[in-house]
């Protein structure tokens, strides 16, 4: 089908070939989008220009690291070169040092705080910023969250609390650009076996106890993120904004 045809789009947090990034990139292209992507660091280029390359040569791809506001004020010029207006984008980036991770949420220093809220949160309101003006047409703008943002997550921890404001930005976004037909959701997905999940200390037991508990008793599949990345971005959400959408199994309505 082709819900996304004639809309572009700019793909933030695409790592590796297991990204939820990836897999919503792979729904909107498979629907019609034409789209542009960034990666956080050299380490990451490679992955992310094999990837994306398999959409066509001529595959905008560009460096961003969403903390510096000139690579980002770059990746936009170079997508405004290259598509004139924008319809989509896909914020799905995240990070928090890794020993803000492990131990209690009492000890989280300062700079830890910090750096968590700056890449996973103030980037959505620093990213939303420079789409707005290319957003000529309207558009819809996604970006990933999790259940940690509204319950206690062991060892989620600064992270939940930088998903909280990832989510009340996303209300305030919509508010703000809402006037220009731009709308703002998130999507909180159940845990995925990503890059951003390996090493973290007991996410297998986390994907036994969403199966175990969740209404659906399995976990979420990749295709399914992509495939509620593209009822968002297509017109038929044209009336849904500034919203956190569970695609978790279920595993958000229980209550034990
Ligand atoms: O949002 C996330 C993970 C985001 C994340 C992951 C890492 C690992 C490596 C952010 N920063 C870092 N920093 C690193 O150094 N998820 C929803 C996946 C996740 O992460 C958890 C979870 C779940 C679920 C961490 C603890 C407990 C549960």
């Amino acid at each position: 089908m082709s819900l996304l045809a004639g809309k572009t789009g700019i793909v933030f947090g695409v790592a590796n070939k297991r990204s939820i990034a990836w897999a919503i990139a792979q729904a909107w292209h498979e629907s019609g989008a034409r789209l542009a992507f960034t990666y956080q660091g050299e380490r990451l280029r490679e992955n992310v220009e094999e990837l994306a390359s398999t959409f066509g040569p001529d595959t905008l791809i560009a460096p961003c690291d969403v903390t510096r506001d000139e690579e980002i004020d770059k990746v936009f010029a170079a997508a405004a070169d290259k598509f004139g207006a924008l319809d989509l984008m896909l914020h799905s980036v995240a990070f928090a040092p890794r020993e803000a991770l492990e131990g209690q949420f009492v000890n989280t220093s300062r700079e830890a705080f910090r750096i968590a809220h700056d890449v996973s949160a103030y980037s959505l309101v620093a990213l939303a910023r420079r789409a707005a003006p290319l957003m000529t047409r309207g558009g819809s703008i996604v970006a990933m969250s999790y259940y940690g943002a509204e319950k206690v997550v062991p060892h989620y921890n600064v992270m939940g609390v930088a998903k909280a404001a990832l989510e009340a930005s996303t209300r305030y976004l919509a508010y703000d650009l809402g006037p220009k037909k731009i709308r703002v959701n998130c999507i909180s997905a159940g845990p995925m076996n990503t890059l951003a999940a390996r090493g973290i200390a007991g996410f297998g037991d986390m994907l036994k106890h969403y199966e175990a508990h969740a209404p659906l008793k399995r976990n979420v599949l990749p295709t399914e993120l992509g495939a509620t990345g593209v009822f968002l971005a297509s017109d038929g959400a044209a009336a849904i904004t500034g919203q956190v959408l569970y695609v978790d199994c279920g595993y958000q309505i229980m209550g034990m």
